[in-house]
């Protein structure tokens, strides 16, 4: 019979599987006021960005309402709106940076 020639090394080989932990992307949203320069200095400062791809990303959040950032796990995510809207608001600026499930 077949499972008789199953002699149980499926066990010791089986492969490791490493936890994936949730990941969250962090959205920027348009508004009428923050000046484009200062969301392009934003992108370039707080996700590394240079100058052209920071500018790609605020005009896709210019024309499309919200835009993606980056994709980061929970503590990370959380770190970065926080520090997004601080220095947003400390500029006095109505840039909104949030987070949702990726
Ligand atoms: N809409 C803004 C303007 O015309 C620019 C802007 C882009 C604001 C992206 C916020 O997340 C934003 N000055």
């Amino acid at each position: 019979h077949e499972h008789e020639h199953d002699h149980g090394l499926a066990v010791e080989t089986a492969k490791p599987e490493v936890q994936r932990p949730p990941l969250f992307r962090v959205l920027l949203l348009n508004d009428d006021y923050t000046p484009m320069d200062f969301v392009v200095e934003v992108l370039q400062i707080f996700f590394t960005m240079n100058r052209e791809k920071a500018t790609q990303v605020m005009l896709h959040v210019h024309t499309r309402g919200r835009g993606v950032c980056g994709v980061f796990t929970r503590e990370v995510a959380e770190t970065k709106v926080a520090q997004v809207n601080e220095f947003s608001r400390r500029h006095e600026h109505p840039l909104m940076c949030t987070m949702e499930p990726a």
